[in-house]
């Protein structure tokens, strides 16, 4: 029999977040051991119920969530952080339980790095700032040595980035612009990074071609559920950074995609930490940060994966 993949999954709790959560859950040879939430672009409360709601919806109650305490430098906009709430007020999720007894009582980076410790060989996923994790291995850098792997969604290589701030230049993506300093951190750190980029999920644009696929097979649950967290996602102006993406559920389905899927390609990079273009990801020839780089997609196998996932019942 195959041993199953041991993932932890950190997430921030944005409707692609809560769609990645959904995706995983769906992964048989996944063991989840855990998911910590980083309070970036959502509120810590409203995530924490909508990942309590999902983890029971998949009678996965055994599963601990860790909360996290920690805060980066440069705050998301109040209302894409306010857009998990809508996906807690449809009728699937108000009517779903949340066992907060599943609620650890350490803080996200020490769950990680306790977990960690107490394990090997396993995957990190990450749909967030990559916060949690640096601060796991201050805490202890020898919880590296568990990690197989990280999946992070997280940068813009080649490509313009999507942060649109005054103090900015858009040259960042989002989850390395939160924290620029843990972003260095993990760059230098040595973890074998499999990097999806905007370089690779701008191909992934939600479209409606899409959202008809699901609402074509809405008898089942998943489907459905999924087709309504991504409508809330419609209603964005048609600039480059207010597009929503399959950012985290392309990250989300490199656990499952076919090797081969998504090309990388092996990058010495280095980020900004300061103004304008704090958070800019780019090769720095020299570093030896070597990270996979994620620089394109076969879009139409991920369509097809993602479809089919969630045409799968729940439990
Ligand atoms: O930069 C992409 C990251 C992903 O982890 N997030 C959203 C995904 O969860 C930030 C983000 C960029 N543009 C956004 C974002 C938008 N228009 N709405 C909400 N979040
Ligand atoms: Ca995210």
């Amino acid at each position: 029999m195959q041993t199953k993949q041991a993932v932890i999954f950190d997430h921030d709790g944005g409707v692609d977040d809560l769609l990645s959560l959904m995706l995983l859950l769906t992964m048989e040879h996944i063991d989840l051991l855990g998911v910590t939430v980083t309070p970036a672009d959502c509120y810590l409360s409203d995530a924490t119920t909508s990942t309590l709601k999902l983890l029971s919806m998949f009678g996965r109650e055994d599963v601990p969530v860790a909360k996290g305490t920690l805060h980066g430098i440069n705050a998301f906009p109040a209302d894409w952080r306010a857009q998990p709430k809508m996906c807690n007020a449809l009728p699937m999720m108000l009517t779903a339980k949340a066992n907060t007894s599943q609620i650890s009582e350490l803080p996200a980076h020490e769950f990680i790095a306790t977990a960690l410790k107490d394990a090997d060989n396993v995957t990190l996923l990450m749909t967030g700032p990559c916060t949690n994790l640096t601060a796991a291995m201050d805490l202890d850098p020898n919880i590296k040595s568990s990690i197989k792997e990280l999946v992070w969604m997280g940068g813009a290589v080649h490509v313009p980035g999507n942060v649109s701030m005054h103090n900015h230049n858009t040259s960042a993506e989002w989850n390395a612009f939160w924290d620029p300093i843990a972003t260095k951190a993990l760059f230098e750190s040595g973890i074998n990074v499999k990097l999806i980029s905007l370089d690779s999920t701008n191909a992934l644009p939600v479209d409606i071609a899409f959202l008809e696929r699901l609402a074509a097979m809405r008898e089942h649950a998943m489907a459905d559920l999924a087709g309504q967290f991504w409508a809330l996602t419609v209603n964005s102006i048609p600039a480059y950074e207010f597009t929503y993406y399959m950012w985290d559920v392309l990250a989300t389905s490199y656990l499952g995609l076919p090797d081969g899927t998504i090309q990388f390609e092996k990058t010495e990079l280095d980020v900004s930490v300061d103004e304008p273009n704090a958070g800019e990801t780019f090769v720095s020839e020299g570093t030896n940060n070597l990270i996979d780089v994620s620089v394109s997609v076969n879009k139409d196998v991920v369509l097809d994966y993602v479809a089919s996932q969630f045409a799968r019942d729940f439990n």
